[in-house]
């Protein structure tokens, strides 16, 4: 990454994030968009919003697919940050079934300590916390660092770099787990960050990463999980390259069907490839997913995607019907503000965070309201943003649906459910 300046809004990288080389070669372009989780108050809404290229490319040597802006982390992160984990039942329930596999795999006890980057609201560290396990979360937002430490997760309010990983160290700590959920991809510094895990983690310790995978991303066009947050869309062809140039080795890969299919890695200092990895490289070479061929005719299916919507929703509002939205999810900003959605089709927002509502949600700037809404004004049809949460909230809306309501679904392609 070029040095940031810390006054400097975004740099454009001119090199790729991972391999420093200048292969690369852009694929989809958005133009300017606003930043997904820069919720607007009432008393921004009079007020003109930032906005940032959003431009996806892929790197010819090292095959990582990646934006070309970098957005000072502080403007995305650090402050008034929206997203609060534990607000998904699915995701806790996920998460704790994470920890306690580990926690049997690795028989972890009194003694052992696990560190999470990102840690966000506690919502996976609280489970080794009830198992006894010595924990320490890192993460630089501090309203989710705050709501970790109430329920009893110790958390260093600060972005992990390689020096934090120094300081740590030296302080005589060293983890038996690092987990990273959903960060890998949003670090600038990708190469300080993995470092820095290769510096924290004990000989013997293992790092368990989750990162959205780019192979369904691009199957089932999820562009909407584009944004400024997410740098970086992996492949394990790149994962591979990137840990191995700090002395780690990715030994096995788990495929998620969370956020729309992720990765989880299991990343240790000691090489023992296993098969689910060397599978899984064998299988991107096969698909071409190493090479910028898989990703050239990405550009038009995502514009045959943004018509069909826009079509449909057009057309829905012209019989008269009236249209809100499901998850002020930060994929709902892109999907808005990329496609056109604007108070002309979609009334309102509804999203179970409490934090989100009273706000509105950046460049279309729909307002946001509480689920219950939906009962209460009984819209004909509500547009899923957080698609990737489908079945939990077809369950729960249960009662807008038995009264007729119903819900159009974004992504692979358009549809009424
Ligand atoms: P959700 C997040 O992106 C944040 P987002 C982040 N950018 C990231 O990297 C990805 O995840 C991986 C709400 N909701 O989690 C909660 C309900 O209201 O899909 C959220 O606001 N009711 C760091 O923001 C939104 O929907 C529910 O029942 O795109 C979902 O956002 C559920 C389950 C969720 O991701
Ligand atoms: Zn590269």
């Amino acid at each position: 990454m070029d040095m940031m300046c810390l006054d400097a809004k975004s740099v454009t990288e001119r090199a790729c994030r991972s391999c420093g080389g200048t292969g690369i070669e852009t694929f989809l372009e958005f133009g300017k968009t606003p930043l997904a989780d820069r919720l607007l108050t009432s008393s921004d809404i009079g007020e003109p919003e930032p906005i940032f290229p959003l431009r996806v490319a892929f790197c010819k040597d090292c095959s990582l697919v990646q934006i070309t802006e970098t957005v000072n982390p502080i403007i995305l992160f650090a402050d008034s940050y929206p997203y609060y984990s534990s607000f998904s039942p699915a995701l806790l329930k996920h998460s704790r079934a994470n920890a306690l596999d580990l926690i049997n795999r690795r028989g972890l006890g009194p003694e052992s300590l696990v560190i999470e980057l990102a840690s966000n609201d506690g919502y996976l560290l609280k489970n080794y916390v009830e198992a006894g396990i010595r924990v320490l979360g890192i993460d630089p937002a501090d309203g989710p660092a705050a709501a970790a430490e109430r329920v009893g997760v110790p958390t260093r309010c600060a972005f992990f770099t390689r020096d934090v990983a120094e300081t740590l160290r030296a302080q005589g700590m060293r983890a038996d787990i690092i987990h990273a959920n959903n960060v890998l991809a949003h670090v600038a510094d990708t190469n300080g960050f993995v470092a820095g895990i290769a510096r924290l983690l004990k000989d013997d310790g293992v790092a368990v990463i989750e990162a959205p995978y780019v192979e369904p991303l691009i199957e089932h066009c999820e562009f909407d999980t584009i944004y400024h947050e997410h740098l970086c869309y992996f492949s394990v062809t790149a994962l591979d390259k990137l840990f191995r140039r700090h002395g780690l080795y990715l030994n096995e890969v788990k495929h998620l069907s969370i956020h729309g299919g992720s990765l989880r890695l299991y990343v240790e200092s000691r090489e023992n490839v296993g098969a689910t990895v060397k599978d899984q490289l064998a299988h991107e070479a096969s698909r071409g997913i190493d090479a910028i061929g898989y990703f050239r005719d990405f550009s038009s299916k995502v514009d045959a995607l943004k018509r069909d919507l826009s079509t449909l929703l057009r057309r829905l509002k012209s019989q008269g019907a009236t249209i809100a939205a499901y998850g002020a999810a930060a994929k709902g900003a892109t999907l808005i503000n990329t496609v056109g959605i604007g108070r002309d089709l979609v009334d309102f927002v509804v999203d179970r965070n409490v934090y989100k509502h009273n706000k509105y949600m950046p460049g279309q700037r729909l307002p946001i309201r509480s689920t219950e809404a939906l009962l209460e004004v009984q819209p004909d049809y509500v547009l899923l943003l957080a698609w990737n949460f489908v079945d939990e909230i077809l369950d729960q809306q249960a009662e807008y649906r038995a009264r007729g309501g119903k819900f159009i679904l974004p992504v692979p392609t358009p549809r009424i459910i």
